[in-house]
């Protein structure tokens, strides 16, 4: 059936809660298709509110019988309907009372992967935002906070949930969470699952029991994820003054996971994904995402646990800064400033993409039909951005003030972005009204910047300017830090990196006697999240790739080469730009550089990158001619240094036993990036000798990558098919890397002979996004094929998917969000994929609105 007409919930409507929780117990009857749970919550009255109705939130659970005071209630009083009961006023208590209540629920039948679910004969859950709502009847919203006691009843060897252990026995367990939580924060996972367990002692002497828990044979795939867990623990004291507070941390591994992982309170379940890794199967680049992710939901326990979101508008106050503060750690533990790089290219590729189309939505959005659709990247990523700005305009010192006021005054708090703005207000006496628009304005800002040279005044004119985004076609001028330095025309820095406050529409800034006219460096370390639109010649942005003291600009301006050389091949036809090619023999001519950077500098922009240059442009992209042309200049620049590669591929060799850090990582990234280019020149030899001589995943993965760019891939797939077809993570990324490096002409056959093949499980999360997901996000040659087929195939999926699992389908759905850009023929056949996918006769109210959102924006 068709979800009820889906309403939205507006920000401007939030009242606190009439009633509040004291105390939660819970048992659990674990059974798969008949789970009992049997409640018993203190309720009392907000004592803040005039009294008022309890409205308890339930969705797809039976409700077997309830009672207030131990008084049963008959049928007449329970009325349950499709989301809840409501408990009026005047027949509730005057003061506290105890509501009672048994339910059942099926968790073997639940294929949403939200509330109790089965994953592989496990029992787990995911209550962020609304699963709880699946568990029991409960106030599911998190200003409602309380301490949580859980028994669980059940045949299986391990029990856990959150809090601290309090006792067991044969077949039962029962948890205590002293610290008061929201719903969404509760966690229950039971099953046949290993340990690989530690230590960790607190700066203030706490003794802590840390647990990963595993299905039984994975457990020699722990090892890092344990370290990046003490390593987060500690780093956080030492940053942020933020000690762990319970006697246990537990991690579980779950193969049917929605997302990369979830900060229960003192049980966090991760996507096995983001735990397992031993050098045989994990790249480098997946021990470098578990070491951010296992510190993003660690870092959760103070930035979103200890203090949460009082409704999910404020959703940025627990996820952009807990993501602000794993890059910093990810930049603390490898290089900074290659971390940074990272983080834009992230940014630009899924928040700029998002804040330029159909789907742009403010930092704090203002209204949802779904919470589950504004997990994204504006509030994870852009939100992060804007404590980056925050933190450059208050300094190192004023951050860390403010911070500890916002832990001093809100701990325990469910708190709002009102009060994490004031703590910077208080702690720093700034006045935050006029950058509070970042929360508040959705769009990219565009910055345009005009020079003036005049006996000795250097001076940079800037001007702001956001373009329309639904439901908001004015924009007003937003803080805008601006750090900037100038070298002089030898390449001498002539004035360090100066932090610009631009406050106004439009604004200059002047630079007193220079001798010479300076070259700017403008937007250091990519200070705000804004398209700079300044176009300086490719003579000023070689200079700026052999001189700048900023390692992002000096990264970026080369980036501007490639971006240039590649959009003038779109559309001029250019031929590859040899001053681009001599500039990047450069770089990889200087040792000095890390080799992490130097591979960040050979890459060159991605499809959907220059897709979205060209629409900034004013030119319609056509994603075959991009790909045409980055084959084009790859294999030009391969043919160019040919001698140079082959000897950053021998000299980037990492010999000995494998370690995962940074300047091994590094070291092989570069050697990867050499690989690539070279295949375009041998045909695959050097790489099929990696790949059969591979020490370690990082190298089998990446030669097996460059053998099918070259269309020599067949012997390889079958290979590594044959070697890991009982290895689920690593079959996962080879159904990725055939989906995604099919040619534009074979793509969608590909793709679909994939859907066929007997491991294609479908109603896995991974496994869906590692063959449709790739496809769609990573092949957009394929997935735009001018015959439509490829937006027919994803659509085809969606709408499978969305009957099973809507929160995963209707993520998938952004593939979908870009089709403003494309010809008319693109356009149409686009919307009418969706169209197609809303036309399901059960469509969810995720997809629904998703949908909804990309068609009409
Ligand atoms: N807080 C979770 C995400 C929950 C998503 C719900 N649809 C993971 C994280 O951001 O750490
Ligand atoms: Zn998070």
């Amino acid at each position: 059936m068709r979800d009820p007409a889906p309403t939205a919930v507006h920000l401007s409507d939030y009242r606190p809660p009439a009633w509040l929780v004291d105390a939660v117990h819970l048992t659990f009857r674990l059974d798969p298709g008949a789970t009992r749970v049997l409640s018993r919550i203190a309720f009392r009255p907000n004592p803040a509110v005039p009294r008022g109705d309890l409205r308890l939130d339930g969705e797809q659970i039976r409700l077997i019988s309830a009672a207030i005071d131990d008084a049963p209630l008959g049928d007449a009083a329970l009325a349950p309907d499709e989301t809840g009961l409501t408990l009026p006023a005047d027949q509730l208590p005057d003061g506290p009372f105890t509501w009672t209540a048994e339910v059942e629920i099926d968790p073997a039948g639940n294929t949403a992967l939200e509330g109790l679910y089965m994953s592989r004969g496990m029992y787990c859950t995911q209550c962020e935002a609304q699963g709880f709502r699946r568990i029991t009847y409960y106030p599911d919203r998190p200003d409602v906070m309380a301490p949580f006691s859980v028994r669980i009843e059940a045949a299986l060897p391990v029990l856990l949930s959150n809090g601290n252990p309090v006792d067991s026995g044969d077949g039962w367990a029962e948890w205590h969470d002293p610290w008061p939580k929201p719903s969404y924060l509760f966690a229950l996972v039971a099953g046949d699952l290993a340990a690989v367990s530690d230590r960790f002692t607190t700066a203030s002497g706490r003794g802590v029991a840390l647990n990963i828990w595993v299905r039984p044979g994975d457990e020699d795939r722990c090892a890092y994820a344990l370290d990046a867990l003490k390593r987060s623990m500690r780093w956080d004291e030492k940053v942020y003054g933020r000690e762990y507070d319970l006697d246990v941390f537990n991690i579980v591994a779950v193969d049917d996971f929605n997302m990369g992982a979830m900060e229960n309170k003192g049980l966090n379940v991760f996507n096995s994904k983001f735990v397992l890794a031993s050098p045989e199967t994990a790249t480098d680049q997946d021990f470098e995402r578990i070491e951010g992710i296992i510190a993003h939901e660690y870092f959760h326990n103070w930035t979103g646990n200890r203090i949460t979101c009082r409704d999910w508008f404020q959703l940025c106050l627990k996820e952009g800064l807990t993501v602000f503060r794993d890059q910093e750690f990810t930049g603390d533990m490898r290089s900074a400033a290659v971390k940074r790089i990272d983080d834009v290219l992230m940014l630009r590729a899924r928040q700029f993409r998002e804040d330029n189309g159909p789907l742009a939505h403010p930092v704090r959005p203002e209204s949802y039909v779904e919470i589950n659709n504004f997990y994204t990247a504006t509030v994870y990523e852009k939100g992060a951005e804007v404590i980056g700005m925050l933190k450059r305009l208050v300094g190192e010192d004023g951050y860390r003030a403010a911070l500890d006021l916002y832990f001093d005054r809100h701990d325990g708090d469910a708190a709002t972005i009102e009060d994490w703005l004031r703590v910077f207000e208080d702690a720093t006496g700034r006045d935050l009204s006029q950058f509070k628009r970042w929360y508040s304005q959705a769009g990219t800002p565009r910055l345009h910047v005009t020079e003036a040279w005049e006996s000795g005044t250097y001076t940079l004119t800037f001007r702001q300017e956001t373009p329309p985004t639904p439901g908001q076609p004015a924009k007003a001028p937003q803080v805008i830090p601006i750090a900037v330095g100038l070298l002089n025309p030898n390449g001498h820095e002539v004035v360090p990196t100066t932090l610009l406050e631009m406050t106004e529409a439009e604004q200059s800034f002047r630079f007193d006697g220079l001798a010479a006219r300076p070259i700017p460096s403008i937007l250091r370390g990519f200070s705000a999240p804004v398209i700079l639109t300044r176009q300086p010649d490719n003579a000023e942005r070689a200079f700026l790739l052999a001189h700048d003291t900023d390692p992002f600009n000096r990264w970026e301006a080369g980036r501007a080469l490639a971006k240039d050389a590649l959009m003038r091949m779109v559309t001029d036809g250019a031929a590859p730009d040899t001053a681009f090619m001599e500039a990047l023999g450069r770089v990889m001519a200087d040792t000095d550089l890390d080799p992490a950077f130097t591979a960040l500098a050979l890459r060159l922009p991605g499809p959907d990158d220059l897709a979205q240059g060209l629409y900034e442009a004013g030119v319609t992209p056509d994603p075959l001619a991009i790909h045409a042309a980055r084959e084009t200049l790859s294999t030009a620049i391969a043919g160019a240094h040919a001698g140079r590669l082959e000897e950053l591929y021998r000299a980037m060799d990492v010999p000995g036993p494998y370690s995962p850090d940074a300047g091994a990582a590094g070291r092989r990234a570069l050697r990867q990036a050499a690989l690539s280019y070279l295949t375009r020149l041998d045909g695959g030899r050097l790489a099929g000798a990696q790949f059969a001589a591979a020490r370690n995943m990082t190298e089998e993965l990446a030669a097996f990558d460059c053998l099918l760019r070259a269309g020599a891939g067949a012997a390889a797939a079958a290979r590594f098919y044959d070697r890991w077809q009982a290895d689920r993570l690593v079959l996962d990324k080879w159904f990725t890397l055939q989906a995604a490096n099919a040619t534009p002409a074979e793509a969608v056959a590909v793709t679909r002979r994939l859907t066929e093949h007997p491991d294609f499980d479908w109603t896995n999360p991974n496994r869906f996004r590692a063959v449709i997901g790739a496809f769609a996000m990573m092949n957009p040659a394929g997935f735009h094929d001018p015959s439509g087929a490829g937006y027919e195939l994803v659509a085809d999926w969606l709408i499978r998917l969305d009957g099973r699992n809507p929160q995963a389908a209707a993520r998938m759905a952004s593939a979908f969000e870009t089709w403003h850009r494309y010809d008319a023929d693109r356009q149409a056949q686009m919307r009418a994929a969706l169209q197609r996918i809303r036309d399901r006769a059960e469509l969810s109210r995720d997809m629904d609105e998703m949908t909804g959102r990309i068609l009409e924006g």
